[in-house]
């Protein structure tokens, strides 16, 4: 074939089509070049970009297969015809390095689905048929014959069928499932490939790592613990059993923090709020409280306006000072959520960021509402526009397995997983199994590397549990009898992970230590952690302005009169604003 310089250039770094791997790269050409749909997607690609080179006499003409020819002559000289000598062609062994490539793919595409990650583990999984060797003719004879695996990042050119097997389970169906597959981008999926792969989807962190994940999740719990007994039946949207959120923010914060993020802009519903703002923004407990008590300074109305009001503070990260933004949202799920995509924009915009290099905006969303609320569809739709981007969004969500009282998957929804709107954008996903806390902090981290490298969303699927009600004035138990005899029976995150450091010896009492420091925080209403600076309270405040931004002129706006009372004006006059 004759090349064109670029072309040439192009393909100059593949040499993982050379020496040894040469006849096996020719008998997958053969296969597609006979059936393009029995390749793995990724050679299907490669092979369908050189049809448009031409051929070496400079015409249109096609390759063709040339195994039916050679088995022709071969016909021919067996049955006396024209004598002639041809290659021996080991056809079976052919078949079974193609159909190692396809279980290599199935394990990408869909291994995600018989990953471990329902906490409760509610429901039989149904078994996949690609995932099974024999679904490719693979006998117990075969686990330990030796097949290539360059195309994968496992760390080793060829292993055993028995060895990769194992690599492809402990990756992709471990208690991290992800799914990056259905993406255009070739650069994508092998950057996924790489990151995963040559993990296996697993964390390594240090002892003092675990530590702080374990706080975290002491005060998640902690803190909703505290309210359940100090505030009797009053709403609070528990947390528990989705605690492994507060520790998956918290790296999203300081990783981005880290990376050079300056404001991080978060939009989120009533579910885990109030942990939201003491634990994440380090809003006072004292503060809190006084809320509860109806003795904060700005009494509140009756009603759900602790669960709707916005919250602004600086936090320390390793890159400096982090400013953080909870916006004000009302009851109606998701609707925050472009509101939130307005205010990054406009913070990008003013720090002439035009990549949201500064800026993130973080979603946190129910696992119900994510798919139900079209307003998500919409806010995705724009979210690669030149007018609205964002340099993508991290979206992050609590799914407890329930929507207000329905849990039975089968009335939930039609798509496999909650989240299987954003593949209308082809944005990846991440689905993490909330009591292995550790693997939720690495799948935030790569989340948060995805979305700093290609600038697009990326979503955090959490499956957890919803440990109460779904406010503290609801009996689970009636409505999902099964459920909740499950979630009864669970001794919670927290105390799972406490146990499994001490069996790692990084110390017997670590846990009870720690639920002990949290409870004496809150007994003197303070933090355990505190923010660098603390905001005007409520202020959902746009600051740090460069100096070199042109004041606006808003002399036109002064004289605008508003024909109705104003918001504030309404909420004084004690309205109860929401059920939520
Ligand atoms: C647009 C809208 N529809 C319905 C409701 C009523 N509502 C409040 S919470 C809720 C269930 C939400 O379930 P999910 O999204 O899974 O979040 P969770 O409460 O389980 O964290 C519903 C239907 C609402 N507040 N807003």
């Amino acid at each position: 074939m004759s090349t064109t310089p670029s072309v040439y250039t192009a393909y100059q770094g593949n040499t993982f089509l050379f020496g040894g791997n040469a006849p096996y790269v020719e008998e997958m050409y053969e296969n597609y070049l006979a059936h393009p749909g029995s390749v793995p997607d990724s050679w299907r690609d490669y092979f369908d970009a050189l049809q448009h080179v031409p051929a070496s006499d400079g015409s249109n003409a096609k390759d063709v297969p040339h195994l039916p020819v050679v088995n022709a002559f071969a016909e021919r000289a067996k049955a006396g015809g024209t004598k002639v000598v041809v290659a021996s062609v080991d056809a079976e062994m052919g078949r079974k390095r193609t159909a190692v490539q396809q279980l290599i793919a199935a394990y990408r595409n869909v291994g995600q689905r018989w990953a471990d990650l329902d906490p409760l583990k509610r429901t039989e999984r149904a078994a996949i048929p690609d995932l099974e060797p024999s679904f490719y003719g693979f006998t117990d004879a075969d686990q330990e014959t030796v097949f290539d695996t360059s195309n994968t990042f496992f760390g080793k050119n060829s292993m055993s069928l028995r060895e990769l097997l194992n690599a492809l389970r402990e990756t992709y169906c471990g208690t991290l499932g992800a799914e990056y597959m259905y993406t255009s981008e070739q650069a994508e999926k092998r950057w996924w490939q790489q990151k995963l792969e040559s993990i296996r989807s697993k964390p390594s962190f240090s002892a003092d790592k675990k530590k702080a994940i374990l706080e975290r999740l002491t005060a998640a719990e902690g803190l909703e613990r505290y309210l359940h007994t100090k505030y009797v039946g009053q709403k609070r949207f528990s947390l528990e059993g989705g605690e492994s959120f507060i520790a998956a923010i918290e790296e999203l914060i300081q990783s981005a923090g880290a990376q050079g993020v300056q404001e991080v802009v978060i939009g989120m519903a009533h579910r885990g709020r109030l942990n939201v703002l003491v634990n994440t923004m380090r809003k006072l407990p004292a503060d809190l409280f006084a809320e509860f008590d109806h003795t904060a300074p700005e009494d509140l109305p009756a009603g759900d306006v602790k669960y709707h009001q916005g919250f602004s503070s600086d936090v320390s990260t390793p890159g400096g000072p982090v400013h953080l933004s909870l916006a004000f949202n009302p009851s109606h799920l998701e609707i925050v959520n472009p509101v939130v995509e307005g205010s990054v924009r406009a913070r990008m915009d003013r720090r002439a960021d035009p990549l949201g290099k500064q800026v993130l905006p973080v979603l946190v969303h129910g696992d119900a509402a994510f798919g139900g609320q079209g307003v998500n569809q919409e806010t995705l739709a724009l979210a690669q526009t030149r007018g609205y981007s964002t340099g993508g969004t991290v979206h992050i969500i609590i799914n407890n397995q329930i929507g207000f009282t329905t849990s039975d998957p089968r009335d939930m929804r039609s798509s496999v997983f909650c989240t299987d709107i954003v593949k209308m954008v082809e944005a990846p996903v991440l689905h993490v199994n909330g009591d292995d806390p550790e693997t939720v902090v690495l799948a935030a981290q790569l989340a948060l590397e995805y979305r700093m490298t290609f600038r697009k969303d990326v979503v955090l699927d959490i499956v957890c549990f919803r440990k109460l009600g779904h406010n503290e004035q609801d009996t689970p138990a009636l409505t999902q009898p099964l459920m909740y005899k499950k979630i009864a029976a669970h001794p919670g995150t927290r105390k799972l992970f406490a146990d499994k450091l001490a069996t790692q010896g990084l110390g017997a009492t670590l846990g009870d230590d720690m639920v002990k420091a949290y409870r004496a925080a809150l007994d003197a209403g303070k933090n355990t952690s505190e923010c660098t600076k603390k905001l005007p309270r409520t202020l959902a405040r746009v600051n740090c302005l460069p100096t070199s931004w042109p004041p606006r002129d808003w002399a036109p706006l002064w004289a605008t009169t508003w024909s109705k009372p104003t918001a504030l004006r309404w909420m004084r006059a004690k309205t109860p604003l929401s059920r939520c």
